[in-house]
């Protein structure tokens, strides 16, 4: 078969993939998306809720934000609860701008919708992905599509946005990327529950059983997590001790307890920091999870995957139109900043608000002396603020 030939091959139709092809199609540069999953399975994949406020911004002004407008819910701020009360931040007095829920797999069938309405080729269900030539200026990607027939994509710029897990990343010869990692002695259980949520806004609990996380997707639909052991099975989970264990982390006095409803979804996330320097080699251009993961506590995974393909397509769209590659050569140091912030606000959250296995009196102490001082300082709160909200993109 007869190569294909486009401008940017796109590995991934995640958050990251899915925004890079919308953002270079408004710049008139075609790409094809490259996807192993089927389209039921990205849109029933239950992940990121919290948007902060350029992602909103930046889905809006691309002409894919009219269903989040409509039913996305805006939130002022964020409660932390210790000490069995409850703590709100309220970020549009902190910083005059808000937060928004609306799920990861919502943005995700709003992307796929748009490209399919405008016949722009989007490939599910492709195998064997894999990377040639990426040091020259000619790179292909072979591929078997959802057919079983093997395929050869050519294009001058490829973006890796597989995901942690993805192909691309492992292709680039060992030595070439430095790696910054660190694990978590502790993984999330999450839920999504028929049930109103009890709390209005998203709320991080910090309490002698460990953290939890009360979130929601509507009015009708809670989202909700527990700290537990890396590696806990499932099966030591039934109903009745999920609810039982997240009323008891997420009491505060007078607090009535959760509305229960059924359990729709359920998962074991492991927790881990994890970044690559350079986020490029060659004509391969990592972007999103690809490139860097964060713990969720900061709710920042999907936004800095959006903050890089907006880099990258600025990037992309100067090298097409002027043949000048100055941007795509700083791409990695310009998403690297945004980037590493995010990293340690995530570790930060996460280090102030769960139960290290073996934490001493000592660090519980400097915990809950944290979380005072960013509950009762304006000049803390809005530290935790600004970053929750959302840096402005190139700050
Ligand atoms: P994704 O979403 O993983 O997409 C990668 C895509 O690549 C596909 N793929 C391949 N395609 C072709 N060939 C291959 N060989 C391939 N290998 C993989 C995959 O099927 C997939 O479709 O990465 P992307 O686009 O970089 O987006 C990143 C975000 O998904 C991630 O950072 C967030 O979900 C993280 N995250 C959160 N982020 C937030 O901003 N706010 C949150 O509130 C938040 N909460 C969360 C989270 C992640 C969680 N989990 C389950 C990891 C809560 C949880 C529980
Ligand atoms: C979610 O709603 O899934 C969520 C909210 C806040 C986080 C992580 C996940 O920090």
């Amino acid at each position: 078969v007869a190569p294909i030939r486009t401008q940017v091959a796109i590995v991934g139709a995640g958050p990251a993939g899915l925004v890079l092809a919308h953002l270079l199609h408004l710049r008139g540069i075609e790409s094809v998306v490259l996807e192993a999953r089927s389209r039921g399975y990205l849109e029933q994949r239950v992940r990121a809720g919290v948007l902060e406020a350029p992602t909103v911004q930046l889905l809006c002004d691309a002409g894919v934000g009219e269903r989040l407008q409509r039913e996305s819910l805006r939130h002022r701020g964020i409660s932390l609860r210790f000490d069995r009360t409850d703590h709100h931040l309220d970020f549009v007095a902190l910083t005059g701008r808000s937060i928004t829920v609306y799920g990861q797999q919502e943005v995700v069938k709003d992307l796929i919708a748009a490209r399919l309405a405008a016949g722009l080729p989007l490939h599910f269900e492709v195998a064997d992905v894999r990377l040639r030539g990426i040091e020259t200026d000619e790179p292909e990607v072979a591929f078997t599509d959802g057919d079983g027939v093997h395929r050869i994509l050519a294009a001058p710029v490829i973006a890796g946005c597989d995901g942690f897990h993805g192909v691309c990343r492992p292709q680039i010869p060992a030595g070439r990327l430095t790696v910054f990692e660190r694990d978590y002695p502790f993984a999330w259980l999450g839920i999504l529950a028929k049930a109103a949520p009890a709390q209005e806004e998203v709320t991080y609990a910090h309490s002698d059983r460990g953290f939890a996380l009360a979130s929601m997707r509507t009015a009708e639909m809670a989202r909700l997590y527990l700290q537990v052991p890396p590696d806990e099975p499932l099966e030591d989970w039934p109903d009745g001790r999920i609810w039982d264990e997240l009323n008891a982390r997420l009491a505060v006095e007078g607090s009535a307890p959760l509305n229960v409803g059924p359990i729709l979804e359920r998962g074991v996330t492991t927790m881990r920091s994890f970044v690559v320097e350079p986020m490029r080699h060659g004509q391969l251009f990592l972007a999103g999870d690809a490139a860097h993961i964060v713990p969720p506590t900061g709710a920042k995974g999907m936004n800095l995957a959006v903050a890089d393909v907006a880099v990258l397509a600025e990037a992309v769209e100067r090298f097409f139109a002027t043949g000048d590659s100055a941007l795509l050569d700083g791409y990695s140091v310009r998403c690297l900043r945004r980037v590493w912030r995010a990293e340690h606000f995530s570790w930060w959250m996460t280090s102030m608000l769960h139960l290290a296995p073996g934490a001493d009196a000592f660090e519980r102490r400097l915990q809950l002396s944290q979380l005072r001082y960013v509950t009762s300082s304006e000049a803390a709160a809005t530290s935790l603020a600004e970053n929750y909200v959302g840096l402005p993109y190139g700050s």
